[in-house]
């Protein structure tokens, strides 16, 4: 049966509002997706009942927090079908990148060694491999995008030699759209020696996702593009690699014992989550992802894609208007600009009717340099939108054609 999208809509009370006097629409979730009530709810529970620090009291309260915190773990794990011994809370999908990259990285690359990306990396899949290249002499290297906005695998034979030791590719392009070919990706670079990370900042809330099928080392999600809050995101690293992994923070709670001059480090994830850690955050995360569940994700997955292609059907009839990216098999959004509108200005004229949407290089600025453009305008849809609003978008984007006379 398929579930009952209006009900749902209505367990979201911030898109219950006017701006500037029109219906708020937003489309602007692949920055940050709106929070139903019951993770709100959950929130304010735990501050009211449970909160306290974890691992550490003996009294009820940390207990409580504790087990919920854990709990919070193990429905990470059941989200992305792996091991609550191979999953490290942070705080999104940057930090877990970064602490691939500084722990994993550091301890197993070496000069000459070659990270390959693709051109269409969020700057948080580029930044952290151009540090640890400067730290370790590595080279980092790049599958090349199509004009079509598509990896050209055409190039991975030549470019995935031996000296290649991981792979990092996004899962769901932020600025295209395009739904990357993992399972080859990934096969692929196995079969020359490499890992394989991938960032699922834009895919962890939008489809099913299954690390174990995949087969990847390491996936990185950001808790606040799928209903959770800010602040919050799980990385998972494939046993044993976690197991051989340096730690990266030093402090509390991830150690076993210290003396002036040394310390050991616990195993499992304990080992990379010193200081007190984002309890709230991960347990309403657990919240979130009950929440997804009881929707259903290919229910979600399903439903944005129609409401996606719904968008560029109606968008591809605007004269003028160009999209970026494939026009099949793309996540739920829809980068575009407007002949004669700066993406800037059109994003704040959209501002002005109530429609909230990006105008930005989406930290991508080398596949906006592919593009031979400063930035684009981006939609991007979940659940809890509908067609009614894609048409009154489309209504608003002919608005702006008359108001910037393109
Ligand atoms: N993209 C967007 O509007 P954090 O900030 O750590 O939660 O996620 C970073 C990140 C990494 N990879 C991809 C593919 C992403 O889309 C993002 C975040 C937002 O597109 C903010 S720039």
């Amino acid at each position: 049966m398929s579930p009952d999208w209006t009900r749902i809509r209505h367990d979201f009370p911030i898109l219950d509002q006017e701006v500037h006097g029109h219906p708020l629409i937003y489309f602007d979730n692949a920055a940050t997706s709106q929070k139903p009530r019951q993770v709100i709810d959950a929130l304010v529970r735990y501050y009211e009942r449970d909160n306290a620090n974890v691992h550490r009291g003996l009294h009820e309260l940390s207990n409580r927090a504790t087990d919920q915190y854990e709990t919070a773990r193990r429905k990470v794990a059941a989200f992305v079908n792996a091991s609550d011994e191979e999953i490290i809370f942070t705080r999104g999908t940057t930090e877990g990148i970064n602490l691939v990259a500084q722990s994993w990285g550091r301890a197993n690359l070496k000069a000459g060694d070659v990270i390959l990306a693709t051109e269409m990396e969020h700057h948080s899949n580029l930044v952290p491999w151009q540090m640890l290249a400067a730290q370790t002499g590595a080279v980092l290297k790049h599958i090349p995008v199509t004009d079509e906005g598509v990896l050209d695998v055409d190039q991975l034979d030549s470019l995935l030699t031996e000296q290649v030791k991981l792979l990092t590719f996004v899962h769901v392009s932020n600025s295209l759209g395009t739904i990357n070919p993992a399972k080859l990706l990934i096969e692929k670079a196995h079969a020359v020696g490499a890992k394989v990370l991938l960032d699922g900042a834009q895919s962890a809330g939008h489809m099913t996702v299954d690390v174990r099928s995949l087969d990847c080392d390491f996936y990185a999600l950001s808790g606040h593009k799928m209903c959770a809050p800010t602040g919050i995101g799980a990385l998972y690293v494939k046993q044993p690699i976690l197991a051989n992994m340096p730690p990266w923070h030093g402090g509390g709670e991830m150690i076993l014992r210290v003396q002036f001059g040394s310390s050991t480090f616990k195993d499992g994830p304990a080992r990379f989550e010193a200081g007190t850690p984002d309890i709230s955050g991960a347990i309403v995360l657990g919240t979130a992802i009950d929440y997804l569940e009881s929707i259903g994700r290919q229910a979600i997955f399903d439903h944005d894609a129609q409401l996606t292609s719904y968008a560029l059907q109606r968008m591809s009839e605007i004269e003028g208007l160009r999209i970026f990216g494939p026009m099949q098999d793309r996540g739920a959004l829809v980068a575009f600009s407007l002949e004669g509108a700066h993406p800037h200005d059109l994003t704040e004229f959209a501002n002005t009717q109530g429609l909230a949407l990006r105008g930005g290089h989406h930290c991508t600025q080398p596949l906006m340099r592919k593009f031979k453009v400063p930035s684009t305008t981006r939609a991007s849809f979940y659940f809890y939108n509908t067609r009614d609003e894609i048409d009154r978008m489309i209504d608003i984007l002919l608005g702006a054609k008359k108001f910037f006379g393109s």
